[in-house]
């Protein structure tokens, strides 16, 4: 079906208005298809979900209308601030819509807002890290076992490695000889899976957003200030340590994850005391010390686990992530792993500034 015939029929579904329907691609997600489709003055956010990845959608949209609904009751209260992204029903009162095989879900645009890849300012980092941490203060009281587990074992490190070591077994597109090294490298590293499941049994369970990355957030564009947490696809029972780490993963490198410019792969430190001052403040009060402590495993748990990921992808031949160029994965791989080695640098001197706050 061509592109404007999805379009109409998307159009008609939610019930738009019926106008000349035009729908283009938005934002650099990794794992859903996003556009904006535009009929008449109306704009919604329509998304073809990856039902490799998500092989039940309407777990996914159960969840996110669970917490969407949680977090109206907070609005409601003034307990929360932010937008926050609904679900659009189809003219039937459903929420997924079957379209040749894909299936589609439609959201509430937030106009007047841009997401980025990089950040590029200390104010910026501490907005989008205050908007996670005020995300997760509202979810504090929400009843996260009732949330499906859409993704099972979604950050388990070990069992990462256990898939790891399965595709580098089969090596099933011969691509282990040409990154012998990085492979090397990434064993070396795989104690922290123990380190992980150690310091996890001394905190506690929280319902996370569990994909923090800056270009999961939107910013006001006449402002600069934080207008919406998106992508909930994710939320599921987890440790503020991969919310956390996550942040330092995609707000503290200068470059973009897919950078090639290895040497500007870094821990910016004024970044990464931006993203604690502004996840810590709004949590204060439910954080405990250990967990707080726990954070800085989490910087390294989590650029390193994605590295993993993007690895054990690439070997695989490309199938879980979005990829625009050969070698993508393995890019990304490399740049997550430098990522990681400089966090693993500047260890003392980022547990100093966590214990500033
Ligand atoms: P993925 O699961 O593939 O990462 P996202 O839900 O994160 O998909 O959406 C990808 C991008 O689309 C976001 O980074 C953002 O730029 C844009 N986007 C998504 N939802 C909205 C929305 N409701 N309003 C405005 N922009 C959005
Ligand atoms: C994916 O969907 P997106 O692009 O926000 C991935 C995250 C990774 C991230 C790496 C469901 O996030 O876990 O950290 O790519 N999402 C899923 O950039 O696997
Ligand atoms: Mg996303």
């Amino acid at each position: 079906m061509e592109n404007s015939a999805v379009a109409a029929q998307l159009s008609q579904q939610f019930g738009l208005d019926g106008e000349q329907s035009v729908m283009n691609p938005i934002g650099n997600g990794h794992i859903n298809t996003t556009m904006l489709l535009k009929d008449g003055e109306q704009a919604v956010v329509v998304q073809k979900l990856n039902t490799d990845v998500f092989p039940k959608p309407e777990h996914l949209v159960e969840n996110a209308r669970a917490i969407e609904q949680h977090l109206a009751e907070k609005a409601n209260n003034g307990e929360y601030t932010l937008n926050i992204i609904k679900h659009l029903p189809t003219v039937e009162n459903d929420y997924l819509v079957n379209l040749e095989g894909g299936v589609w879900r439609a959201l509430e645009f937030i106009g007047g807002s841009y997401s980025e890849d990089v950040v590029d300012s200390v104010d910026k980092a501490q907005t989008a890290a205050n908007a996670f941490g005020l995300f997760a203060k509202a979810l504090d009281d929400f009843e996260a076992k009732q949330l499906h587990h859409v993704i099972p074992d979604f950050h388990n490190l070990a069992k990462r490695i256990e898939a790891f070591e399965q595709v580098l077994a089969e090596d099933p597109h011969g691509r282990a000889s040409e990154c012998a090294q990085v492979i090397a490298f990434c064993q070396s590293q795989f104690s922290l899976a123990d380190e992980l499941h150690n310091t996890c049994k001394e905190i506690p369970l929280r319902p996370c957003h569990n994909d923090t990355k800056i270009n999961n957030m939107l910013f006001c564009s006449k402002t600069n200030q934080s207008k919406a947490v998106i992508d909930m696809d994710t939320c599921m029972p987890g440790y503020w340590l991969f919310d956390f780490g996550d942040m330092v993963r995609t707000f503290c490198s200068p470059e973009a994850e897919d950078s090639l410019n290895l040497d500007n792969v870094i821990v910016r430190e004024n970044i990464f005391c931006a993203i604690v001052k502004g996840y810590v403040e709004p949590l204060a009060e439910i954080l405990t010390e250990q967990e707080k402590q726990s954070f800085l495993l989490g910087a390294k748990v989590m650029p390193f686990m994605i590295g993993l990921r993007f690895l054990t992808d690439y070997l695989d031949g490309d199938n879980y992530f979005a990829t625009h160029r050969a070698q993508h994965n393995l890019q990304r791989a490399r740049n997550q792993f430098k990522l990681y080695q400089d966090v693993l640098a500047k260890e003392e001197s980022l547990k100093n500034i966590l214990a500033r706050y």
